[in-house]
C-alpha cells in the first residue's frame, strides 16, 4: 500500500514539474506523448485506489459536475477595476497627484494590461481552494471548477502559503485562431475576439467544456496574504512567481515619468508581436504601504491607473460599396472590405453613413483605406489612401432607385440622407419588423433578424400585428422550427403583450422617435390613443419633442395603415401600460464630474449624486450616462464628445435634477 502511495506521489510530482516547465516557463521538458503516458499511469493508479485521490492531484483538473448556475462568492478584498488614462496628460495628472500625496518622489511599476478577464484565486496552505470572477467587484461567481482546468494555474504552490491573488485569464492569439477554425469546421459560431472566447470559456457550466479551451493566465497582484511582509509591487510579483504562479515577466520599475512613457511607447509599437492581446499598460505605485495609504474609491484604486492604447489603425481595401435600406427608408452606403483584424476582431464591413461622408473622405471602390474601431465596436473608415491608387478605382454614386424596390429615391434639400419613400418597400418593411421585435423595443426572444426574415419570406407576417396571429402549425410549417422552439417563440410573443407603452411606441418605428423620446411621449400622453390625438403644438410641449419630431408623429398617425396597425395591436391585447415615472432617484445612472464648478465642490456634487442612488466614475466610458463639466474639463470632455455622451453644465445639472424631482441645495 505504502508503495502504491509512493508511486502515485512520484508520478504527481513528476507531472507537476513538467507542467510547470511547459505551462509556466514555456520550456517543455518532455514530449506531449511522454506527458500523456505519465498522466495515464497516474489516472490508472488512482482509479484502482480512489481513497488516495487528492484534490491537488494533476489528474483532478477536470471536474465532472456541471453546475446549474454559479454560486456567489463575496470577495475578501473587493476586486476593483482600474480607472483609465486615455492620454499622456491624464497619465501625468495621475503621476503628479500620487507624488504630491506621497510628499516625495516615488517609484512605479509598469505592467502590460492583458486583455482578458479578472479572476481572484484563493490558496489555503498551498492548495488552490477557490476562484471567482470579478462580478460587481464585491461579489463574484464561483468558477473554481473551471479555473482548475487551466494548465498554467498551479493546483498546489511551492509552499504552504495561504493567500489570495488576482490575475487575468486569457487565450493567446494562435490558440484563439485555432479554436475559431475548429468551431467554423464544426458549424459553430465563431468568437469575435480572444477576450470573448476566454469569457465564454470561463463561464461554461460544464468544466469539461472549459477544459477543452486553451485558457492561460497571468497573476498580477496579491489581494491578501498572511505572514510575509512584502514592501513593493515588484517584490510581490517575484514572490508569487517563487510560489509557482505565472506572472507576466515584462514588468518594469520606473522612477520618473519619462521612463513610464518610454515603457508605454515601446510596447505600443511592439504590441502586435506579443502572442497575446494587450489593451494598454497598468501603472502602479510600487510601495505597498503607500498603496494602502492612497486607498481606493468605490470602484477603483487611487494607486493605479490603466493607460489605454489609442485604437489600432489598419489598412484594408474597399471591395465594393453596397447600399442598405433601413427601416425608415434611409439608404446607407456600406463598404465591403477585404477582411482584416482590428483590435482583435475580424472586420469585413463598415458603414459609410451617407454619400456626403463618402465624398468628403474621398473613398472610392477599390481604394486602400485606413480602418479603425471607433469607441469599442463599430469599425470606421477614417480616410482613403489616394497615393495607393492605380486608376481603376470607381467613384461611388448614390442610387437613384431603391435597390430593394426600384422606386425613385429622394434627398430633401439640406439633408444628408437619401431615402426610398415607398411605404411598401419590402426592405423597409422587413427592417421595421426586425426593429419591432428587437431588444430595445418589444424584446421578443427568438425573433431576431433571421427568423423575422423567414417569417416574412414565407408570407406569414406582413405587419407587426401578424406576429400575434401566428399559430403553432404556422411555425411548424417552416424549416427552422421544431416542437419546442415553436412553443418557445409563441410564449415569447405572448409575453411581449405585457411590454410598456414606451417600448411599443419605440417599436412602431416612428421616424425620429428613439427610445428616449418614446419614454417622454408615453409619460406625457399616458396612452396610445391620447398620443395619436395630440396636435403638433401640443406634442412640442413634451420635453424632448421639437418641431421635426412633432411633425413626424402627426404624419405617422395620419396614415390609415398605421392607424389600422395600432388598432390591431390593441385588439391582440397589448397592454401598453405606462411605467411609474422614471423616478425621483438617479438609480442606474453613471456620472463623471470634471472641471471647476462654481457653486459646489466636486466632493459635494459627487456625494449628492451617490446619495440619490447614482454612481460616480472617475473616467468617461461608454457606460457613462452624463458628464458634468465646469470650465477646464479637458480630456474627459473630449472623450465624452467622442463617445456622444451628454454633457451638462452646472446650470443644466440643476435643471436635470429638478426634472427628476431631485432637489440639490447646499445645506
Ligand atoms: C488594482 C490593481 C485592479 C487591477 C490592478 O493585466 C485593481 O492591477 C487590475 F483594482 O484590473 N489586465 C494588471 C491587469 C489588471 C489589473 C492590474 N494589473 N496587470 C491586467
Amino acid at each position: 500500500m505504502k508503495e502504491v502511495q509512493e508511486r502515485i506521489e512520484r508520478l504527481r510530482s513528476e507531472l507537476r514539474y513538467h507542467n510547470y516547465q511547459y505551462y509556466i516557463l514555456d520550456n517543455p521538458s518532455i514530449s506531449d506523448h511522454e506527458y500523456d503516458a505519465l498522466m495515464q499511469d497516474l489516472i490508472a493508479l488512482e482509479a484502482k485506489h480512489p481513497h488516495l485521490i487528492t484534490t491537488d492531484s494533476p489528474s483532478q483538473r477536470v471536474g465532472h459536475t456541471p453546475s446549474a448556475k454559479f454560486a456567489s462568492i463575496t470577495h475578501g478584498e473587493p476586486l476593483l477595476s482600474l480607472s483609465n488614462a486615455f492620454s499622456k496628460e491624464d497619465l501625468h495628472a495621475f503621476f503628479e497627484r500620487v507624488q504630491r500625496q506621497a510628499g516625495h518622489s516615488i517609484s512605479f511599476v509598469c505592467e502590460l494590461k492583458i486583455d482578458g478577464l479578472a479572476v481572484s484565486l484563493d490558496y489555503e496552505e498551498g492548495l488552490f481552494v477557490r476562484g471567482a470572477t470579478r462580478g460587481d467587484g464585491a461579489v463574484g461567481e464561483d468558477i473554481t471548477s473551471n479555473l482548475r482546468t487551466i494548465r498554467s494555474l498551479p493546483l498546489r504552490l511551492n509552499s504552504e502559503a495561504s493567500l489570495n491573488v488576482r490575475g487575468e485569464v486569457f487565450i493567446n492569439r494562435a490558440e484563439f485562431a485555432k479554436l475559431n477554425r475548429q468551431r467554423e469546421e464544426a458549424g459553430e459560431s465563431i468568437f469575435a475576439n480572444p477576450r470573448n472566447a476566454a469569457a465564454g470559456s470561463l463561464r461554461q457550466l460544464d468544466p469539461r467544456l472549459t477544459a477543452q479551451r486553451p485558457l492561460d493566465m497571468f497573476v498580477y497582484g496579491i489581494g491578501s496574504a498572511s505572514g510575509d511582509a512584502l514592501q513593493t509591487q515588484n517584490e510581490a510579483l517575484e514572490y508569487v512567481r517563487s510560489l509557482g504562479l505565472k506572472i507576466n515577466p515584462t514588468f518594469k520599475v520606473c522612477t520618473n515619468f519619462e521612463d513610464i512613457m518610454d515603457f508605454i511607447e515601446d510596447w505600443q509599437d511592439k504590441r502586435n508581436e506579443l502572442p497575446y492581446e494587450i489593451d494598454g499598460v497598468v501603472v502602479k505605485v510600487n510601495d505597498l504601504q503607500l498603496q494602502a495609504e492612497l486607498g481606493s474609491t468605490a470602484r477603483s484604486p487611487r494607486w493605479a491607473i490603466a493607460y489605454k492604447f489609442p485604437p489600432e489603425e489598419v489598412v484594408t481595401r474597399v471591395k465594393s460599396i453596397d447600399i442598405q435600406v433601413g427601416r425608415t427608408g434611409a439608404l446607407t452606403p456600406l463598404a465591403q472590405l477585404e477582411p482584416v483584424v482590428v483590435d482583435g476582431s475580424t472586420v469585413s464591413r463598415a458603414t459609410l453613413h451617407n454619400e456626403d461622408i463618402v465624398r468628403d473622405r474621398d473613398i472610392r471602390i477599390g481604394d486602400y483605406v485606413i480602418l479603425r474601431k471607433a469607441g469599442d465596436v463599430i469599425p470606421e473608415i477614417v480616410r482613403s489612401l489616394p497615393e495607393k491608387r492605380d486608376g481603376n478605382e470607381v467613384v461611388f454614386q448614390m442610387a437613384t432607385n431603391c435597390p430593394a424596390c426600384g422606386s425613385v429615391t429622394v434627398r430633401p434639400e439640406g439633408e444628408a440622407v437619401t431615402r426610398c419613400v415607398n411605404s411598401k418597400c419590402p426592405a423597409q418593411l422587413l427592417e421595421k419588423l426586425i426593429h419591432f421585435a428587437s431588444k430595445g423595443a418589444l424584446d421578443i426572444e427568438g425573433l431576431g433578424p433571421s427568423n423575422v426574415t423567414q417569417l416574412v419570406e414565407s408570407g406569414l407576417v406582413k405587419t407587426a400585428a401578424d406576429f400575434y396571429n401566428l399559430t403553432k402549425e404556422d411555425l411548424l410549417s417552416l424549416e427552422r422550427f421544431a416542437d419546442k422552439s415553436a412553443d418557445n417563440l409563441l410564449r415569447a410573443i405572448a409575453a411581449s403583450k405585457e411590454q410598456p407603452l414606451s417600448r411599443v411606441l419605440f417599436g412602431l418605428g416612428i421616424r425620429l422617435v428613439g427610445a428616449e423620446v418614446a419614454r417622454d411621449l408615453a409619460m406625457a400622453a399616458q396612452s396610445l390613443d391620447k398620443l395619436a390625438a395630440l396636435s403638433k403644438d401640443e406634442l412640442q410641449k413634451i420635453p424632448s419633442v421639437g418641431g421635426k419630431i412633432a411633425q413626424s408623429i402627426v404624419d405617422y398617425f395620419a396614415d390609415p395603415e398605421n392607424q389600422s396597425l395600432v388598432e390591431e395591436l390593441k385588439k391582440h391585447g397589448l397592454k401598453m401600460q405606462v411605467e411609474a415615472p422614471a423616478g425621483t432617484s438617479l438609480e442606474g445612472l453613471v456620472f463623471v464630474v470634471t472641471g471647476r464648478l462654481e457653486g459646489f465642490s466636486r466632493a459635494e456634487i459627487e456625494g449628492f449624486l451617490r446619495q440619490m442612488g447614482g454612481a460616480v466614475s472617475s473616467s468617461v466610458s461608454k457606460n457613462t450616462n452624463y458628464v458634468i463639466a465646469g470650465p477646464g474639463g479637458g480630456s474627459k470632455l473630449t472623450r465624452a464628445n467622442e463617445l456622444g455622451i451628454p454633457v451638462l453644465s452646472e446650470i443644466e445639472l440643476h435643471e436635470f435634477l429638478e426634472e427628476r424631482g431631485v432637489g440639490f441645495d447646499k445645506s
